[in-house]
């Protein structure tokens, strides 16, 4: 049996401080048209895929930090992205920063949405792992400001769609082997990511050079590990002088890269991806029910020589002669 989904990568270029929501919807929806074209079913968009990466800023009027956020999804400003997506028969994964109500108070997301054929939202994700700082840090090229604007996600869940299984992740997240994992004990067959990653890393400058090997690996660690496809998409070049990796690719479940994007601008490539492609990992190498160790695997503490698990059994000699 075979459950096929064309997906495309819906890589961006540079958004610029002054952009308008209208130019960048406009730039998603040309994309969405060539992916469309191309025979595509569901087109992934990179994390804040609405505005500039604006964590690079230390802003402290609250109203200019308010302006890179959505009050409400679909708004006037990105309904023609839904219009497009019901009337090509076309889902799509997009980023955005989510200023949300909660007990009468404001809250900042970090936030990504599944939407289906239809045009409609059927699964929402705020991203868990905000990497960067929460205080001004002069001393960088440029802030990473996350902790400070952003209050983070508490779950990873799985929403069916498609056809399969699917899985949100935002940038950060995808270097962290529990986010696949989560997801991989709820049987996800297909995990959608998009990211916005700096080629200057301020605090380890001397990685550098391998910023876009690391975001391979790690795509092609947590697929492979999961047996699940993943699909990760950048905004990527020189935006407000910081230049982004790109390197766009969807990953198959055996760890392969199946489509990847070349350039550092808007461009869409497209894989025809079979879910049930899964099914061999999560039945062999990856079934989690026959070989995984779950006791084995919690807080480990000592006691008078002993090792315990986190339920306080006794699992073994810590330090034996
Ligand atoms: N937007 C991100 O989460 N970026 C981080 C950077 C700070 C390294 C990333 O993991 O790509």
């Amino acid at each position: 049996m075979s459950r096929f989904v064309n997906v495309a990568l819906g890589q961006l270029g540079p958004i610029q401080r002054t952009d308008s929501r209208q130019q960048v919807v406009s730039r998603l929806c040309a994309l969405m048209r060539e992916a469309h074209a191309l025979g595509a079913h569901l087109i992934v968009f990179p994390e804040l895929a609405l505005t500039t990466f604006f964590p690079r800023w230390y802003i402290e009027d609250e109203e200019d930090i308010n302006s890179f956020f959505e009050r409400e999804m679909p708004s006037a400003a990105t309904q023609p992205l839904f219009d497009l997506a019901r009337e090509l028969g076309m889902g799509f994964y997009l980023g955005y920063a989510e200023l949300a109500q909660e007990q009468g108070k404001a809250v900042r997301y970090n936030t990504s949405i599944i939407v289906n054929r239809q045009g409609e939202i059927i699964g929402k994700y705020r991203k868990v792992h905000l990497p960067g700082h929460a205080e001004h840090e002069p001393w960088r090229r440029f802030q990473h400001l996350e902790k400070r604007y952003f209050t983070p996600g508490n779950h990873f869940g799985v929403t069916p769609a498609f056809g399969g299984i699917f899985g949100m992740a935002i940038c950060n997240d995808r270097r962290w082997a529990e986010t696949y994992r989560a997801m991989g004990l709820q049987g996800v067959e297909m995990v959608l990511i998009g990211y916005n990653t700096p080629v200057h890393n301020a605090p380890a400058p001397q990685h550098d050079d391998l910023s876009l090997f690391q975001n391979q690996l790690s795509m092609q660690a947590g697929a492979y590990q999961n047996g699940t496809w993943v699909v990760g998409v950048a905004k990527a070049g020189l935006e407000e002088g910081v230049d982004s990796i790109g390197g766009s690719c969807i990953v198959a479940p055996s760890g392969e890269v199946v489509a990847r994007c070349i350039t550092k601008g808007d461009e869409v490539a497209i894989a025809r991806c079979d879910l049930d492609f899964c099914a061999i990992y999560k039945r062999t190498t990856f079934n989690f029910d026959l070989h995984r160790r779950p006791e084995a695997y919690g807080l480990l503490v000592e006691r008078k020589g002993e090792t315990l698990a986190a339920d306080g059994t006794a699992v073994g000699v810590l330090n034996a002669p």
